[in-house]
């Protein structure tokens, strides 16, 4: 296999070829007509090409353990936390590593390559970190794993907190977490912020913390982390999770914290599943969205993205791997179903998140970059959403990874004897 015909590149028109070598792009060629692939050839049928779906931000440690051993009644982010922390006694190695697994396959089987985890480092003996470590290798023929040292219980608030993060970056994690909103008080959340960001600098890490995840409106570690990372300049190697209390923050205070996220530059991942179910807990009606402002993070020129964050722990229930269903539903919640929205809203799993996640040219449909791609089931963003379309081909390095088929409508006479006279498949 070395190339593949007919395919559709996101805002251009006609049709491509794509080539590669080993494993890398080493062409991209417009087409004057639609082409016979040949024997070594794939056939993307005039759908969408694209680079390969990405999950920014799931906790694949604690992945498919809902339930045990106990269910999150109230549907809070702290009963979340809780239930987490009764689990995570009974967690071991084979255990956590068969979960990340079954969890990478789902993420893979929906065309996602590139996917950031936290793992909770709040435990003595980091064994979840090094059975996520182990994953990080033996996954590589899926997807490309950062693992990131989340404290979940704190930095500031938990025994040997900071010991334990030091630990983790030895160990080897990708990434410095935090979780500023949870600490015991807020100096306690302004320090841990100081203290991930020096760890971070000093051991040339990237930088993502949970920040401000609660409805709470004077919760307001951003700014801290914002002017933090503006004057270290780590803005591109710097992203703020979840920001919800942004979504209850008035707007004379946005006004002015958004003149420093610019000056920042750093990137902002909204979660919207995780945060319509985990946010909005405590209000009656009028009842809160509970997410960050992502229209206006957007329309400022940041970086902006989404992600799953759960698949069937703790905090929520549901969740098979589908970042596309993310999409649909972050949409929606934030108020972005404009024209112009849906004709680039692929951007928000795609480049923005590989932006975020500082994937730099290991990612992208480029000649010298790694032959990594996706065909998707319609050929442009809006149609992708609106048919609730899939990822149908994952290709790897230049070898397929993963073939989708569509479910197919079969159609009866409805009862009335005739067949319906329809020649246009309907989606
Ligand atoms: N931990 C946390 O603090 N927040 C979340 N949304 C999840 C884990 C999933
Ligand atoms: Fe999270």
């Amino acid at each position: 296999m070395n190339h593949i015909v007919n395919a559709r590149l996101r805002h251009q028109t006609g049709l491509f070829t794509l080539h590669w070598h080993n494993g890398v792009f080493t062409a991209i060629t417009p087409q004057a007509g639609t082409r016979d692939p040949g024997p070594d050839g794939l056939d993307a049928q005039s759908r969408l090409v694209i680079p390969p779906l990405v999950e920014p931000h799931i906790h694949l440690d604690a992945a498919l353990t809902a339930g045990e051993p106990a269910w999150n009644l109230s549907g809070t982010l702290f009963e979340g936390i809780e239930r987490w922390s009764e689990r995570k006694a009974l967690v071991t190695h084979e255990d956590t590593k068969s979960r990340a697994h079954r969890a990478i396959r789902m993420l893979a089987a929906h065309g996602i390559q590139h996917v950031r985890t936290h793992v909770d480092v709040t435990e003595p003996g980091l064994g979840t970190l090094r059975a996520l470590l182990e994953v990080r290798e033996e996954a590589r023929p899926w997807v490309d794993l950062q693992v990131v040292a989340f404290p979940q219980e704190g930095i500031e608030s938990f025994a040997n907190g900071r010991a334990l993060m030091t630990k983790a970056v030895a160990l080897g994690v990708d990434v410095v977490g935090g979780i500023p909103h949870f600490e015991n008080t807020r100096d306690q959340g302004v320090s841990s912020i100081h203290f991930l960001m020096d760890l971070a600098e000093r051991h040339d890490r990237l930088v993502d913390v949970h920040c401000d995840e609660t409805d709470d409106p004077a919760s307001r570690f951003l700014e801290v982390l914002a002017e933090a990372t503006r004057v270290r300049g780590m803005g591109a190697r710097v992203t703020a999770s979840h920001t919800t209390a942004m979504g209850s923050y008035d707007n004379a205070y946005c006004s002015k914290l958004f003149r420093l996220l610019k000056q920042a530059d750093l990137s902002f991942i909204c979660c919207p599943t995780e945060s319509i179910h985990l946010q909005g807990r405590f209000d009656t009606y009028p009842k809160r969205r509970g997410l960050t402002r992502v229209p206006e993070i957007d329309r400022a020129g940041l970086n902006v993205c989404f992600a799953q964050d759960s698949i069937v722990d703790p905090w929520y229930p549901l969740g098979n791997g589908n970042i596309l269903r993310i999409l649909d539903a972050g949409l929606h919640i934030c108020h972005m179903l404009g024209y112009d929205d849906l004709q680039r809203a692929l951007d928000f799993v795609t480049e923005h998140s590989a932006r975020a996640m500082h994937l730099g040219s290991a990612y992208g449909l480029e000649v010298g970059r790694p032959a990594n791609f996706v065909v998707l089931s319609a050929d442009t963003d809006y149609e992708v959403l609106r048919t609730q379309g899939h990822a149908l081909l994952s290709v790897r390095h230049g070898a397929v990874l993963m073939q989708r088929s569509l479910s197919e409508v079969v159609w009866g006479d409805g009862g009335g004897g005739q067949k319906p006279c329809l020649t246009a498949s309907y989606k």
